[in-house]
């Protein structure tokens, strides 16, 4: 009785001396209940195999298999040497939408080559063995960034499949920047390619050109997730530079700024025009100042946390958890961040409402997370 009695006044005290904004309250104690399955050396991204086992890339090149009924994992062989180094190394995991008749796996990876390192997406056949491992086969690179970089920035390189098969991929621009407004280069774009890695043919700059016919939007920075909501728009979250993280609505042909505009400036201090003065271009639906660093995206969909529905879950590295986003028609507004001690690299949803992500860093663990 007195132990809750104080607690109480304690929890009064601290709530009424700091004036903590109620909308942060709420986030004290965790939404939901996190289950640790595993842990990875630098994980980087999840994907779901139809028997309920998980992929997870690990940035030094390693792919492994998890089961977490088990809590153990295995590796899969076979996976494209990456160039591991800055922020590259291997990056997101896909599989094909009809995986289960052609077990079909893709990769995207930072390469080295001429004049430093680039990503690439590749595809290959993913056998699995009776061990908890597996192997690649067949490897084929269907798309690479048109240039390469010193430096090893901003890759990105997240990968999405629709519901009309298409193949989406963030393109980040390897921190060269003019490039991101550049049509004849494929850095700092939203990317459509048909499975095979040619470029869609709905795309809006379709008959300008080889290059220009993957784009189906430009001036992006670091954009390090990608999302459909119900009704089928495409959300992204990228980097900005110091302060200036966005989360956009993604349009056909629609051009999004870097470097000319931004919510942010130089990390040399200098100033970069804000959205406002160029209404030509897209501006985000939210920006964050100070950044959250947004390392995934996730527009939830479930029914696990029913007032989550249609939100944008984001994992984010410096605000060292996830934060939510209400979306409104064509607006988003922050609704809540929810702490969990870690940079968190990756966010996906699976197919029975709950949440998986993965922590960064030298022991990132993969967590489920269902409600409380
Ligand atoms: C890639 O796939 C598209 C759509 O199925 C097809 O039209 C195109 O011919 C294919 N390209 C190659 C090189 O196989
Ligand atoms: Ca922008």
């Amino acid at each position: 009785m007195h132990l809750q009695l104080s607690l109480t006044f304690a929890l009064a005290c601290v709530t009424g001396v700091l004036g903590v904004p109620s909308q942060h309250l709420e986030t004290r104690q965790q939404p939901f209940k996190s289950t640790a399955i595993t842990s990875h050396a630098e994980p980087w991204a999840i994907a779901f195999l139809p028997d309920s086992r998980v992929l997870v890339t690990e940035r030094r090149g390693n792919l492994r298999l998890v089961d977490p009924t088990k809590k153990t994992q295995g590796t899969i062989t076979g996976v494209p040497t990456v160039a591991y180094g800055g922020q590259g190394g291997l990056h997101d995991v896909a599989l094909h939408p009809k995986y289960a008749e052609n077990s079909i796996v893709y990769l995207s990876y930072a390469e080295s080559g001429s004049g430093g390192a680039g990503g690439a997406v590749a595809r290959a056949k993913l056998t699995l063995d009776a061990n908890g491992g597996g192997a690649l086969s067949g490897l084929e690179v269907i798309w690479r960034h048109t240039q390469k970089a010193s430096g090893g920035l901003q890759f990105a390189c997240r990968l999405l499949f629709g519901s009309d098969g298409a193949l989406w991929i963030s393109s980040g621009e390897i921190n060269q920047m003019t490039p991101a407004q550049s049509m004849t280069g494929n850095l700092g774009k939203v990317i459509k390619l048909y499975d095979n890695g040619t470029a869609f043919a709905g795309n809006p700059f379709a008959d300008q050109g080889t290059v220009q016919a993957q784009i189906y939007s430009l001036g992006h920075r670091n954009p390090l997730g990608i999302d459909f909501d119900a009704e089928g728009r495409l959300w992204e979250v990228e980097m900005g530079p110091m302060g200036g993280d966005e989360l956009n609505l993604i349009k056909a042909g629609a051009n999004y700024g870097w470097p000319l505009v931004s919510e942010g400036r130089h990390y040399d201090g200098r100033t970069i025009p804000s959205h406002s003065t160029r209404p030509d271009f897209a501006a985000p639906k939210a920006f964050w100042v100070p950044v959250i660093s947004p390392a995934g995206l996730i527009i939830y969909k479930g029914d696990l946390f029913p007032n989550w529905k249609g939100n944008a879950i984001i994992s984010s590295l410096s605000a060292t958890g996830l934060v939510r986003a209400t979306i409104t028609g064509d607006t988003a507004k922050e609704a809540q961040r929810i702490s969990m001690g870690k940079r968190m690299r990756g966010i996906r949803e699976d197919k029975d409402g709950a949440i998986w992500v993965i922590e960064d860093g030298a022991n990132g663990r993969l967590m489920k997370l269902t409600p409380n």
